[in-house]
């Protein structure tokens, strides 16, 4: 056992209360290791929370005990305002909403209250340790470091993960680049720390998440990173009891009614220009609407044209939006031909086989045309096709595609187009592959939670928590104010004992007695 891996197991066997986060986006090798953490240290007797800051997807929602994992969480990061009250007596202490801010009011009964009267601080953390699982960056794990970005500072992170890219932000980071998983790197943690505490912690659904990883992250074991280390884990993992078929069935056998539709309709739509190896199909707006379907649909077909389409070198999908603007997904088939730099043509980028791009206003056929051009001429000089061929094959098919003579008037059109090609977001460019290594793509800032759900947060907080105020807030949810306007008829006065945790309702005045 090498010292990291011992290093973590002595943190685990020591610490208590662990939060464990996988990446976004949410799929077999951040939930896999995520949830097959939660039992082993559950086994072991701690208090373990799993929170994924993105829902989990349709196709992983089979995974065992995916219900224990949160989409919110509160650090239990406590701010306190303390008030000395040596000097001055308290009275009362109203609480007032405003539009992004409250206003506590502190009403002396006797003396004055001044700024050195009050301090500040921080409650204790609710969490000895965070893992990651899977996560190259923070910053994939979306609004949950967004908001708590010194929660990962406070509190010691343990990294484990096996991107090339991990950054090592962690307080102690377990990671190998070689591993075709994180869950591939878990097997001999777990084998281990069964070993060391004597307790029995592999069964057969942590052994089928931890296959799911390595399933889903070696694309059935048909990807690039698929090794003998792999093919070894998956036998191991299958030994413990891990349903393989089960997987398989759910991730890649089973597709939604409506992804079906859609990818009818774009299988139908193909378009080959045999000469210059390249693939493209349109999907509009109107195709998502009448198959009622998600625009993320979309998401494998790229893939499957190309590994489907024979002799092809270069694949692109366009995606017509409700709000007119077209993205266009490139693929490319060997390193050859930089998907990149065909989409740096429209004003995109991304990687050397999967690129992106965005149109922001045009109409699909249009923009169609204008890229099928621009791509079938890149071809031409890259395959040294003769100019004359090329411009006899161009018309040729203009005529097939289009049959009326608007070609001129559809390449000055094209002209205009180009001025309102922007740079694409960095959020939606670079689509990956789905098979490659997940890239750190720094997403926009997610709305934070709304005021709601940070009150049902709370609220299930201080069920569990606290048992013994609950009734105490009980008592006033009856008669609890409706509106958040302060009225001060509406205003309860509550009596508080001092000393006592008392839960702020909002606009209520709080009577501290002697
Ligand atoms: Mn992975």
């Amino acid at each position: 056992m090498d010292q990291t891996s011992q290093q973590i197991i002595d943190i685990l066997k020591r610490t208590q209360r662990i939060l464990i986060m996988p990446s976004a986006p949410a799929d077999g090798d951040s939930l896999g290791p995520a949830l097959a953490l939660y039992h082993v240290l559950k086994k072991l007797g701690k208090e373990v929370t799993v929170v994924s800051c993105e829902p989990v997807p349709d196709a992983f929602q089979f995974l065992p005990t995916t219900s224990v994992i949160h989409e919110d969480f509160s650090p239990g990061n406590d701010f306190i305002v303390t008030i000395d009250t040596s000097k001055a007596k308290l009275s009362t202490i109203k609480t007032r909403l405003e539009q992004n801010k409250v206003n506590i009011i502190i009403t002396p009964k006797t003396g004055q209250f001044s700024a050195r009267e009050v301090s500040f601080s921080h409650g204790e953390a609710k969490y000895d340790i965070i893992i990651t699982v899977d996560t190259g960056d923070l910053s994939q794990l979306g609004r949950f470091y967004e908001d708590n970005t010194g929660l990962f500072t406070q509190i010691p992170v343990i990294n484990i993960d096996h991107h090339a890219s991990n950054s090592a932000f962690g307080r102690i980071n377990l990671i190998d680049i070689m591993a075709s998983a994180t869950t591939e790197m878990l097997i001999p943690l777990i084998e281990e720390l069964e070993k060391q505490t004597g307790k029995k912690l592999f069964d057969e659904d942590i052994a089928t998440l931890l296959l799911a990883g390595i399933i889903t992250d070696t694309g059935s074991f048909q990807n690039a990173n698929t090794t003998p280390r792999s093919f070894a884990a998956a036998a191991h993992l299958v030994r413990y009891g891990a349903r393989q078929q089960e997987i398989i069935q759910h991730i890649f056998k089973t597709k939604r009614l409506s992804t079906l539709r859609l990818w009818g309709r774009i299988l139908s739509n193909i378009k080959v220009d045999q000469k210059t190896h390249f693939v493209w199909a349109t999907i509009s707006h109107k195709d998502f609407a009448d198959t009622e379907s998600r625009y993320d649909e979309t998401g494998g077909i790229i893939d499957e044209l190309m590994t489907n389409a024979p002799g092809t070198e270069i694949v692109i999908l366009l995606k017509e939006r409700e709000n007119g603007v077209i993205s266009g997904s490139v693929r490319t088939t060997s390193d050859s031909i930089d998907a990149s730099q065909l989409a740096g043509m429209f004003g995109g980028g991304g990687h050397v086989r999967a690129a992106g791009f965005k149109i922001v206003s045009g109409d699909l056929s249009t923009v169609e045309q204008l890229v099928v051009e621009k791509i079938k001429n890149f071809q031409r000089e890259r395959l040294h096709l003769s100019g004359e061929e090329s411009a006899a094959q161009q018309f040729g098919e203009q005529q097939i595609i289009n049959s009326n003579t608007s070609k001129f008037e559809a390449v000055a059109e094209s002209a205009s187009i180009l001025k309102t090609i922007s740079a694409a977001e960095p959020s939606s460019t670079p689509e990956p592959a789905q098979s490659g290594p997940k890239k750190t793509i720094k997403k926009p800032a997610l709305k934070k939670s709304t005021k709601k759900e940070t009150s049902a947060q709370k609220a299930r907080d201080a069920k569990t928590a606290d048992v013994d105020h609950s009734t105490d807030v009980d008592r006033f949810t009856d008669t609890k104010p409706e509106t958040d306007e302060v009225t001060f008829s509406d205003q309860l006065l509550r009596k508080a004992k001092k000393d006592d945790e008392t839960t702020l309702e909002p606009d209520m005045i709080y009577k501290f007695e002697e």
